[in-house]
């Protein structure tokens, strides 16, 4: 990976990978589940989404309960990545700059190390908070995973793969794999800090709009990025409708920093206190990692 996040989040990141290696043990440690799931939870990632829990908590006055739910999200997040490589849906034969689970560990150990990273973010979040900020984010996560979320959007992906479709379905399909998941990551940081109705709206929305321009990024980053820089095959959207081949290459830059400015302007009523999440925003609008 090329460049790191803007410095601010270096701490995130660092506490987070420590999290989640704490968390992640289990009886047996040569288990060749257990094994899986270390392989792809702990390999180098941004971990932008747990950046967006826990600023989302700081910017709402308390960051201090935010870590369990960051580390929920990103177990959820690695076992997106895991089945969305398997060859039965994106076949990708790389991820976080290592050969992905199916070919490290063989596709059915692949598949039980997803549905493993999937339970413990479940079970560490009934664990770390009282019973009714639990049942709220368990909620959050579990919409974000659903069929308004990334399981109806990556079932709509892979359906349309060789389809034409239009802008509003691409959108649509893009919101669902990406963005809610960014959504339910910022509304889950609010949720920690005890936020009120209105801070959570507009974090939804600075988020909602971050994912998907997140997203546009991604498919950018396909076209005009490398293997070394990305960590997973380049070119390997060839198949598939994506915000570049709507809009070409600069159109999506547009569009992309569009959505970020749109992000940022719902961050308004925090002041300067969101400038974390500006820089963020800016981050995304301009990765190549
Ligand atoms: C049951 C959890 C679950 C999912 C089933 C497979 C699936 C439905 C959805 C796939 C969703 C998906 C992988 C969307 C792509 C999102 C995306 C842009 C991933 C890349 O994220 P980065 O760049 O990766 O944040 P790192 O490695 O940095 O964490």
């Amino acid at each position: 990976m090329s460049a790191p996040l803007p410095n601010a989040f270096a701490r995130v990141q660092t506490e987070i990978t420590r999290a989640l290696d704490q968390v992640l043990t289990g009886p047996n440690d040569r288990d060749p589940v257990l094994a899986a799931m270390r392989y792809t939870l702990l390999a180098p990632s941004k971990r932008v989404r747990a950046v967006l829990v826990q600023l989302a908590a700081d910017v709402c006055g308390d960051g201090s309960r935010a870590l369990p739910a960051a580390v929920a999200v990103e177990c959820i997040h690695a076992s997106s990545l895991m089945l969305d490589d398997l060859p039965s849906m994106d076949d990708a034969p790389l991820r976080r700059g290592r050969p992905s689970a199916h070919i490290a560990y063989g596709e059915a150990v692949a598949v039980l190390a997803a549905f493993g990273l999937l339970n413990l973010a479940y079970g560490h979040i009934a664990g770390a908070y009282a019973p009714p900020v639990a049942a709220k984010i368990a909620t959050l996560y579990a919409d974000a995973v659903g069929l308004d979320g990334l399981i109806a959007g990556q079932a709509e992906d892979v359906l349309a793969t060789d389809a034409t479709i239009d802008f509003t379905t691409l959108e649509r399909i893009h919101r669902r794999k990406t963005g809610v998941l960014f959504g339910a990551a910022a509304q889950a940081g609010a949720v920690c800090a005890g936020a009120n109705d209105a801070a959570i709206a507009s974090l939804t929305s600075y988020a909602k709009n971050l994912g998907l321009a997140f997203q546009i990024v991604d498919d950018l980053l396909d076209v005009v990025g490398t293997e070394a820089e990305t960590g997973k095959a380049v070119r390997a959207d060839a198949r598939k409708t994506t915000f570049v081949s709507f809009s070409g290459v600069e159109g999506a830059r547009e569009l992309a920093a569009e959505l970020c400015a749109t992000a940022e302007r719902a961050l308004d009523p925090f002041g300067s206190r969101a400038n974390p999440l500006r820089e963020l925003a800016h981050f995304v609008a301009g990765r190549r990692m």
